[in-house]
């Protein structure tokens, strides 16, 4: 049986863009999300997030027909859960637990809708054990279906893992050519969702378990969050030891099996610095040089804050005439990363906001990707680029965004995170 209608639970970062290609390819996509404005917005053939290319591609399928959104679930041969799967708020110093209720609620929102013959996957990056749950929801939810936890091949209803690996800022390229790990809980449920895949994805879809594929997905992410914390911790060495970070990672990467990552204000994003708690929650005696990253990575954005105080100090002991209120400190970059507009879990953000509590002077910051600052952020103002390097005496690079790459301040202190000015 061929997939005629597949519907996309959860319009973000990587739903939409999902449900897009889908529609690209002509097969009829029903979007569900709960945000009523995002609905609106794309049954416009508009977007609500930045992605490039995406909008081209939205604004097509909905001209077309082809891509619709909705609040709430209709009848479709395959669901494609793409919802957030943050963690639970915990203790400082605690291990946070992840947090399955947005899958729960997307089970509970298609359960109504499922039919024979359907195929539910979880996109969504999820800890071990994940998939089975949403199957364990859906099978009480529906008991008049079967399901592959205890009928295997021969269920109604086929479930699998496919975990999305697309970097933002080139998702629609990557869509197409990644590779893509599928995790059935049986085989035909993974030989369901090649199928499925087969719609858009030029790459090979490689077949596991689900559990596996759980795994596979936070073993990358977790990979890339260690080798990012041993760029953070020689950053910190080399402060201590007078030694250029940069140039030193330059030289060790020139050794045919050395390829160190680049250092930074700490680890950002909804991914990285997310996802390798789901290993470290389940296997807490065990995960050992995952935890410690984990740690590195998050204590980086308070060494910078130190260094800034530094500068400071620096400052008034160079100016005795001047006083903490005269000192402006810009902040450049807000993003969790060069050339979005993304300020989720983002370091950069998270440093500007704990300078201006902290400094009795203006804080100023530039951000060249968004117009706007959320309405809860009012501790320091948007300027231009600029203005920033005119007015402030401290400078704090915190993003490589390709506008300051091209220019460099010619006056002031500065403090330089990406090893770019
Ligand atoms: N970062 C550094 N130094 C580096 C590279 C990155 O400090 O050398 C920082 C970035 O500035 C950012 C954070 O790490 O704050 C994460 O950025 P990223 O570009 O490494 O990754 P994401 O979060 O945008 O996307 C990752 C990707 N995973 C891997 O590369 C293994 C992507 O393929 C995944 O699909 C995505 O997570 C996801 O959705 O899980």
């Amino acid at each position: 049986m061929s997939f005629e209608t597949v519907s996309v639970i959860g319009l973000g970062y990587i739903g939409l863009p999902t449900a897009a290609m889908f529609a690209s390819r002509k097969k009829k996509v029903i979007g569900v999300d709960v945000n009523q404005h995002a609905v609106d917005t794309i049954n416009k053939g508009q977007i609500h997030i930045v992605e490039p290319e995406l909008d081209m591609i939205v604004h097509a399928a909905v001209t077309e027909g082809y891509l619709k959104a909705t609040t709430t679930p209709e009848p479709a041969d395959a669901f494609l859960v793409a919802v957030p799967t943050p963690f639970l708020p915990c203790q400082e110093g605690d291990i946070p637990a992840p947090d399955l209720s947005y899958i729960q609620a997307a089970s509970k929102a298609i359960s109504p809708v499922l039919k024979k013959g359907d195929l539910v996957i979880l996109e969504s990056t999820s800890p071990v054990g994940a998939t089975e749950k949403m199957a364990e929801w859906l099978a009480g939810m529906r008991p008049d279906l079967t399901f592959p936890q205890t009928h295997g091949k021969n269920a109604d209803i086929n479930v699998a893992h496919c975990p999305e690996r697309v970097l933002p800022g080139h998702v629609v390229r990557e869509l197409v050519e990644n590779d893509r790990v599928i995790g059935g809980m049986s085989e035909r449920c993974s030989e369901r969702s090649v199928e499925l895949y087969k719609t858009f994805v030029e790459g090979d879809c490689v077949v596991t378990n689900a559990r596996t594929a759980e795994m596979a997905k936070l073993t990358e992410n977790s990979c890339r969050d260690v080798q990012i914390a041993f760029a953070n911790e020689l950053s910190v060495i080399c402060d201590k030891l007078d030694i250029n970070v940069w140039e030193l990672i330059q030289l060790a990467n020139r050794h045919p099996r050395i390829n160190i990552l680049q250092p930074g204000p700490g680890v950002g994003g909804h991914c990285i610095a997310v996802d390798p708690w789901f290993i470290v929650s389940k296997t807490p005696n065990d995960a050992k040089i995952i935890h410690t990253a984990r740690i590195v990575n998050d204590s980086k954005p308070d060494w910078v804050i130190d260094k800034v105080k530094l500068a400071v100090a620096e400052f008034l002991q160079s100016n005795k005439d001047k006083t903490v209120a005269d000192v402006k400190i810009a902040c450049f970059g807000l993003a969790f990363k060069p050339d979005i507009d993304d300020l989720r879990e983002s370091p950069a953000l998270e440093i500007t906001q704990k300078i201006a509590k902290m400094h009795g002077g203006d804080v100023i910051a530039v951000e060249p990707n968004i117009n706007t600052l959320p309405q809860h952020i009012n501790s320091f103002k948007l300027v231009d680029l600029d203005s920033a390097f005119d007015q402030a005496e401290i400078k704090v690079l915190l993003v490589d965004h390709r506008e300051f790459k091209d220019k460099k301040p010619i006056h002031g202190l500065v403090v330089d995170t990406k090893g770019i000015w």
